[in-house]
């Protein structure tokens, strides 16, 4: 076995941090992607807590506590982003058309996504009174589609496997939106919220199916856009719809009809029988 110092093990951890962080304050626009965010999503936790003050049922309390962690998720994914922590510069492999070029790589995105995307199913399953068995499988599903997008944009032994990734995670994606396109909106008429959830769902569906246009048309995928900045504003601003509007439009919701979310096998796990539905 060979036996490694802890100090070289570190090593990839330290190694570039310094330089991401310059190169990031030195180009304005791409700082102004993150920090954007950054302020988005504090704001987001403190609204959305204000929000959550009168809220008392079980089911309306889970949505809150599901969807308030989606801007917590994005505030530590932001900064790991502007700190440099979670961002390195990759070698595009031959065959890409920035072959050769260090292409700054904002891996922590795919990262954290993993992280925030099952928040948003979970609440819309919630919201959607959908089947608990299918709500599993659909975020396996989700994080299955990150970890694989996560090895598209890490990949750089080889350009055809960036693709092949890119095809797993988008395999996985169309689950993901099988689900919300099929499923879940009659396990929402039979629960009352189909009004809200038709519109959180087209807007979720609509953002959702813009992330995989932007790693396409970005620099991490065919470079049509070869610009780390406004590769990171597309996604940026992919999230500022996708997070903070979407939390905003459930929890807004949420807080004016709790009534309607009374019920469902939370309510009956807590053997409120006159709460069971069918
Ligand atoms: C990738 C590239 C590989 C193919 C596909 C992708 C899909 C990403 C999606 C991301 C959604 C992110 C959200 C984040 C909120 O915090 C990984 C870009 C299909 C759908 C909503």
């Amino acid at each position: 076995m060979v036996s490694v110092p802890w100090e070289a093990m570190l090593l990839p951890l330290q190694l570039g941090q310094r330089e991401v962080l310059a190169h990031i304050q030195d180009d304005l626009l791409l700082s102004a992607s993150l920090w954007s965010n950054v302020a988005l999503a504090g704001l987001s936790v403190l609204l959305f807590s204000y929000m959550a003050r009168d809220v008392r049922s079980r089911r309306a309390r889970l949505v809150f506590a599901a969807t308030v962690f989606i801007p917590l998720v994005s505030l530590s994914s932001y900064l790991g982003l502007v700190s440099g922590l979670t961002a390195g510069f990759l070698q595009m492999p031959t065959g890409h058309a920035l072959a050769g070029d260090q292409v700054l790589v904002q891996w922590g995105r795919y990262l954290t996504w993993t992280l925030s995307t099952p928040l948003i199913l979970l609440a819309l399953g919630l919201l959607a009174d959908a089947d608990p068995v299918d709500l599993a499988a659909v975020i396996a599903a989700d994080i299955a589609m990150c970890v694989t997008g996560l090895a598209a944009a890490l990949t750089v032994s080889s350009y055809a496997f960036r693709w092949a990734f890119y095809g797993v995670s988008s395999a996985f994606f169309l689950v993901v939106l099988y689900a919300l396109l099929t499923r879940w909106p009659d396990s929402a008429a039979a629960a009352g919220t189909d009004e809200i959830f038709d519109t959180l769902r087209t807007l979720t569906v609509v953002l959702w199916i813009g992330y995989p246009v932007v790693w396409a048309l970005g620099v991490e995928g065919l470079a049509v856009v070869d610009s780390t900045a406004l590769t990171s504003w597309g996604y940026s601003l992919l999230d500022i719809g996708a997070k903070y509007v979407f939390a905003y439009l459930l929890l807004d919701w949420v807080a004016g009809n709790e009534g309607v979310l009374v019920g469902g096998p939370l309510d009956a796990a807590r053997g409120d029988v006159s709460a069971t539905r069918d």
